[in-house]
């Protein structure tokens, strides 16, 4: 990986070979470093630190487990590029164990996972991708005869932290959806003497996994979580905070059937069951995806379905309307049809829109962070 220097207070980045072949310029990468280094909320002076924290040859060990879940999590991580993070997030994590990503299989993998965790007793960041089944003592997950509940008491305990990817291992799911046959339930519930951080999604960002782990490297210390056990710095905001079909909503422009010409124009698509209102991720910000620029899944032209959102995600239904905690859309709109609004133009009613939402986003922006500073330092106190 890339080796760092810093030479008259600019940040300067030699590359290896390796990197340059995997087509990563230094430029491309001090640009990523930036920008993940301000996804975690640290700042600018920051970027040297986490650019350092990725070339650094020492790698902790992971051990990576897989139970009720369609492995959707690694397949989001292992599509994402430029540079790839699945890339750099093997170049600074030593994978130890991965039932999809393995080489090996049978015994001799369940050879591998053993010895990693008698090698680095206390010392290994367990990732936990699925949700754990509880009823009937746990027979609905089997991994090399074991049950996923027996596997999580052997390996979490002796972890030095546990990273729940996805909705599954963070609160059930979509397993749990009612009426939950299998029991099925999130990492927190069972293993309560460690710490375990919640990143949720169905896939979970695989920039949240990065920053993460990242964050830990780079501080030595875990992120700020919120009270689900995410990190304040990927699920502090709602997806319709920053989302790119707020100045629609704000100005009442909204999608009212999939195909339809507000869906066409890319307006708001709060009235077909977007739950961004709802949802605390920072997917309209980072937009990921990878599938070309807006790739995200209100970028599309879906709805935000609250994938990350327990309460949410497969307990609405998709159709239904979310709860709106910073802004109730008004019941009245001006008119936008120059006959019937007296000469007002569509373009004008737009930029007042646009304008009125920018002031309303913002204003509930500085309330909400300000709410936010008070509970902290509440908490801090
Ligand atoms: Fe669940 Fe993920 Fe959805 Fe799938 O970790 S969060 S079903 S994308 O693979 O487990
Ligand atoms: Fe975006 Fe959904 Fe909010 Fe509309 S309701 S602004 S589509 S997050
Ligand atoms: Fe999930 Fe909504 Fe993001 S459906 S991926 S939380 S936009």
């Amino acid at each position: 990986m890339g080796k760092l220097m810093e030479s008259n207070g600019t940040l300067e980045l030699a590359f290896s070979e390796e990197l340059a072949a995997q087509g990563v310029t230094r430029r491309s990468f001090l640009k990523f470093a930036t920008a993940i280094t301000a996804a975690m909320g640290l700042p600018a002076t920051m970027v040297a630190k986490v650019a350092e924290t990725i070339a650094s040859p020492s790698r902790p060990p992971v051990i990576w487990l897989h139970f009720q879940e369609c492995t959707g999590c690694t397949e989001s991580l292992l599509r994402a590029t430029h540079p790839t993070v699945e890339e750099l997030i093997l170049d600074v994590i030593s994978l130890d164990y991965s039932e999809t990503l393995c080489a090996a299989a049978g015994h001799q993998v369940e050879k591998s996972l053993n010895d990693s965790a008698n090698a680095n007793d206390g010392k290994y960041i367990l990732v936990v991708e699925g949700s754990v089944p509880m009823n009937d003592n746990g027979i609905y997950c089997k991994i090399a005869g074991r049950t996923a509940l027996d596997i999580i008491q052997d390996y979490g305990p002796r972890a030095a932290a546990i990273v729940a990817i996805g909705s599954c291992a963070s609160w059930g799911g979509v397993q749990s959806a009612s009426p939950n046959p299998t029991g099925a339930t999130g990492i927190d519930t069972i293993i309560k003497d460690k710490p375990v951080i919640n990143l949720p999604g169905c896939p979970a960002s695989p920039y949240n996994l990065l920053s993460t782990i990242l964050y830990y490297l780079t501080l030595g210390k875990l992120p700020q979580l919120d009270s689900k056990g995410r990190p304040k710095f990927a699920y502090g905001r709602l997806i319709h905070e920053h989302c790119e079909r707020r100045p629609h909503f704000d100005a009442g422009r909204f999608a009212l059937q999939f195909g339809d010409d507000g869906h066409r124009e890319g307006y708001c698509l709060y009235k077909l069951g977007c739950k961004g209102p709802e949802t605390y991720n920072n997917c309209s910000s980072i937009l990921f995806g990878d599938v070309g620029s807006g790739a995200w899944p209100v970028g599309t032209g879906h709805p935000c379905f609250g994938c990350s959102e327990e309460g949410v995600g497969f307990t609405k239904h998709i159709h239904e309307q979310a709860d709106v905690y910073t802004e109730v859309p008004p019941a009245v709109y001006a008119g936008i049809d120059s006959e019937k609004a007296g000469g007002a133009t569509l373009a004008g009613a737009a930029v007042a829109g646009a304008v009125g939402g920018v002031i309303i986003g913002a204003s509930a922006m500085a309330a909400k962070k300000m709410k936010a500073e008070e509970a902290d330092s509440e908490s801090d106190a």
